[in-house]
């Protein structure tokens, strides 16, 4: 009896099942991005394709449970393979002359439907979390789906991370946001 309501309850309210996408594209091909720009605030502008990727230092994360904002599971990223935001960032080198400018420095992921994350300095440069923000172009050894196109990015040491799993990544614009 107690399994039939369960089963009724599942049924109904769909608990347990990875809650559906909030707004999954109709055509998530016509989203596929297969370069990312690094502007803004650097002294090196960066384009790069998933070849130019390749030839950074590589690295990987083991299984990244998709957590959305609301806490619902929306199931899992398996063994990606990428570079560190903060190599890239490393790469083009951010322009900060002043002493307190980086810690006024933002990082704003977008993707090409809009998409936004963004990420302090402090994060990246000054937490632990850093190690673990990964732009990648490769799941389970192969290259991504249409589904978050060529290139995307994850931050796994997030509690939730839905928020800042960004698919179809084009951009990452380096900003100072105080004077
Ligand atoms: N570019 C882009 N990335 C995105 C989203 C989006 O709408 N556009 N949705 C986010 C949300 S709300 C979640 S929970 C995760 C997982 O979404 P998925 O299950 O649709 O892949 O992707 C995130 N990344
Ligand atoms: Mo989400």
């Amino acid at each position: 009896m107690r399994q039939l309501i369960f089963s009724l309850l599942t049924a109904a309210f769909g608990l347990g099942q990875p809650a559906l996408a909030e707004n999954k594209p109709a055509n998530p091909a016509a989203l596929v991005t297969t370069s990312v720009a690094v502007t803004g605030a650097v002294e090196h502008p960066l384009h790069l394709t998933v070849a130019d990727l390749r030839r950074l230092p590589a690295a990987q994360l083991g299984d990244v449970p998709l957590i959305c904002q609301s806490g619902a599971n929306m199931g899992k990223l398996e063994h990606v393979r990428g570079v560190r935001l903060r190599d890239l960032l490393d790469q083009a080198s951010i322009a900060a002359p002043g002493h307190h400018d980086l810690r006024k420095t933002i990082v704003v992921a977008k993707a090409s439907d809009g998409y936004l994350a963004i990420f302090s300095w402090n994060e990246l440069y000054n937490a632990p979390l850093g190690n673990d923000v990964l732009v990648y172009f490769e799941k389970e050894g192969k290259p991504l789906d249409d589904d978050e196109g060529r290139i995307a990015m994850v931050s796994s040491g997030d509690v939730r991370t839905g928020p800042r799993h960004v698919k179809w990544l084009q951009s990452v614009e380096v900003r100072r946001i105080a004077d």
